[in-house]
């Protein structure tokens, strides 16, 4: 059993090192996070780490705004936390060298196994693997260790509608609640709560949306001029695409969102068959069949045809 080879090192540690993959997601934060408080209360010394600053919208989550860039002493023991692979520690994957006192936990299927001990499997988040790990280690569980788990579960199922919530997520995140988990002022917090001025932005980029191909690329773009009008960042474009993609008829979601003067960041989300990560990967980007991006220079009304004919000729 590969938790008590964790177990072990763990044990035999007093100084531990836990980093979240760059630019981290609620899956890996939470998952660190869980992970710390956890051996904190082992009496270990425990800190995180991610080469980027956490995004403060995570402050809620306990000890979340304790995360540094790098470590800037040894370590006994190296913990990677939803990383499919070395890369996705960004500057960090220098830390993971040694086989001896590194450790790698992980839901992606193409994890290439960069640590010297190696727990993957295939569910629908890592912090299903932490929450196990943490029973196995017999921890006692509390409502801070329950909200951080509860946390990458929902953010990595999309709040549990994705294809990959299954039996086993629901029993986790079941479980979870019981420890105080206010699941609907969680998802408010998550889900729902924006800003004035991402609303005003988001009024005007639905407002003209555009179709092409008989209808199955449905498009919304959002030029620097509309986040000055509207005061708004570009993150505030965050999560634009849906409403491009859930139009009926659509096979094809795109979000262009203008970078600089003459490049443009596009997000593309298919519904159907479409592999559009076959169709970013032509323009130097990649991502999954479903969910891909890349960046296109040139003037903005080019760019659009270009990413219309490149969807166009897949259709
Ligand atoms: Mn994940």
């Amino acid at each position: 059993m590969m938790f008590s080879k964790i177990f072990e090192k763990i044990k035999k540690s007093n100084k531990i090192a836990i980093f979240s993959h760059t630019r981290p997601d609620g899956d890996t934060i939470g998952g660190v996070l869980a992970l710390k408080i956890a051996l904190q209360s082992m009496g270990k010394q425990c800190d995180t780490f991610c080469d980027v600053a956490v995004s403060e919208k995570f402050f809620f989550l306990p000890q979340a705004d304790e995360y540094q860039l790098a470590p800037q002493e040894k370590y006994d023991l190296y913990i990677a936390v939803d990383c499919g692979e070395l890369a996705r520690l960004g500057e960090n994957f220098v830390y993971f060298n040694n086989k001896n006192n590194t450790i790698n936990i992980d839901h992606h299927g193409t994890n290439d196994m960069f640590a010297g001990v190696n727990y993957v499997t295939g569910y629908a988040s890592t912090c299903e693997i932490v929450y196990e790990l943490l029973k196995f280690m017999k921890v006692e569980f509390n409502h801070d260790i329950a909200l951080c788990l509860y946390i990458g579960m929902s953010t990595d199922t999309g709040n549990f509608s994705h294809s990959n919530t299954d039996k086993h997520v629901f029993e986790c995140a079941g479980d979870l609640v019981q420890y105080g988990i206010n699941v609907a002022e969680l998802n408010f917090t998550l889900y729902k709560n924006t800003s004035f001025e991402r609303t005003k932005l988001l009024g005007k980029v639905i407002s003209r949306t555009r179709r092409y191909c008989d209808n199955k690329v449905t498009l919304i773009y959002t030029l620097l001029s509309d986040m000055q009008e509207a005061g708004a960042k570009q993150s505030d474009t965050e999560g634009f695409i849906d409403y491009a993609t859930n139009i009926a008829g659509t096979q094809v979601g795109v979000s262009i969102c203008q970078h600089n003067e003459n490049s443009f960041k596009i997000s593309m989300r298919s519904r159907g068959d479409v592999d559009v990560s076959r169709i970013c990967g032509e323009f130097g980007g990649g991502g999954h069949k479903k969910a891909s991006g890349c960046m296109i220079s040139g003037f903005f009304e080019d760019v659009v045809d270009k990413v219309v004919r490149a969807i166009s000729f897949e259709l």
